[in-house]
Parts: C-alpha cells; sequence; structure tokens
C-alpha cells in the first residue's frame, strides 16, 4: 500500500477547484489520510522544491506558492503515486492528455494546479515536510474491498 503527497498550488484554490480535484482522487477509489489548508512558509517551499534550486524558474516559483493557500493532502491506495501523476498529467498543460487535471484546467506550466509527488522516496520525504505522523489519520474505508 503506498502513500502520496498531493497538493493543489494558489492557482488551483484560487480558481474554485480544491473540490473538483479532490472529487476526482475520490471518486478514483483512493483513500485520503490527511489534509490541511495552509499558508507555506519560505523555509517549506525551499525544502519542498529544493532539486529544482539553481533553475531560473525557482525564484518565481517558491515566490508564487508562498504567495497564497494551498490544500495539501496525504492519500493512499495500491500504486497511488503512478495513478495520482496519470490523473495530474504532464508538467506542461500542452503535452499533458486529454481528461488529465492539467490538461482539462491549465494553460501555463507555472499555473498547473496541483502537485504529485513522482517516487516513493519522494512521497515520503514531502509527507514528512507538510504533516507530523500523527496527522496521517487510520481508519477503515468500508467500500475498500470493492475497488
Ligand atoms: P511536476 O510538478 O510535474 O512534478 P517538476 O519538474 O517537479 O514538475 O517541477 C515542479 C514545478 O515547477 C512544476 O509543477 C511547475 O510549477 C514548475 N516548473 C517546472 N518547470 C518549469 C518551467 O520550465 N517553467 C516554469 N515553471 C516550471
Amino acid at each position: 500500500m503506498e502513500r502520496t503527497f498531493l497538493m493543489v498550488k494558489p492557482d488551483g484554490v484560487q480558481r474554485g477547484l480544491i473540490g473538483e480535484i479532490v472529487s476526482r482522487f475520490e471518486r478514483k477509489g483512493l483513500k485520503l489520510v490527511a489534509a490541511k489548508f495552509m499558508r507555506i512558509t519560505p523555509e517549506i517551499a525551499e525544502r519542498h522544491y529544493a532539486e529544482h534550486v539553481g533553475q531560473p524558474f525557482y525564484p518565481p516559483l517558491v515566490a508564487f506558492v508562498t504567495s497564497s493557500p494551498v490544500f495539501a493532502m496525504v492519500w493512499q491506495g495500491d500504486n497511488v503515486i503512478g495513478l495520482t501523476r496519470a490523473m495530474i498529467g504532464k508538467t506542461n498543460a500542452l503535452d499533458a492528455a486529454p481528461g488529465t487535471i492539467r490538461s482539462d484546467y491549465a494553460v501555463h506550466t507555472n499555473f498547473n494546479l496541483i502537485h504529485g509527488s513522482d517516487s516513493p522516496e519522494s512521497a515520503e520525504r514531502e509527507i514528512g515536510i507538510f504533516f507530523k505522523p500523527e496527522e496521517l489519520l487510520e481508519y477503515t474505508q468500508s467500500i475498500g474491498q470493492w475497488i
């Protein structure tokens, strides 16, 4: 059973797409185990996007993610990392497949609505940045046997 870190970025929150995005993962049959509506500090942004330090888009990216609230989440399920990356779509909305979140709602790469972990190692690291272990809830999803 895998876990992943997903985050509706400031553009998704401002555009009123939290519900639409969360609803896609719920309908897929994935399990929400943590969620937090929060403002990212520069320190959190720098930790989260550490791999992009030095890229030309890094300073505007940090300014953007700290500019307005985000909706941070942890989801769980078999192959949840690959499944949610597929549902999110490619980084550039032009390359994102039709039916993905970024293809359906995003226009520009720097306003691509949502972040999703890309590997088990990233997921563990990112969950640890945003959530304390006790904030990840354990519960039985009664429809789990049908998914
Ligand atoms: P991902 O979000 O699809 O995993 P990453 O390569 O991890 O993409 O990049 C993180 C974020 O940095 C992207 O979602 C996007 O917001 C921003 N970004 C990446 N590449 C560019 C770029 O070339 N121009 C502007 N923003 C970029």
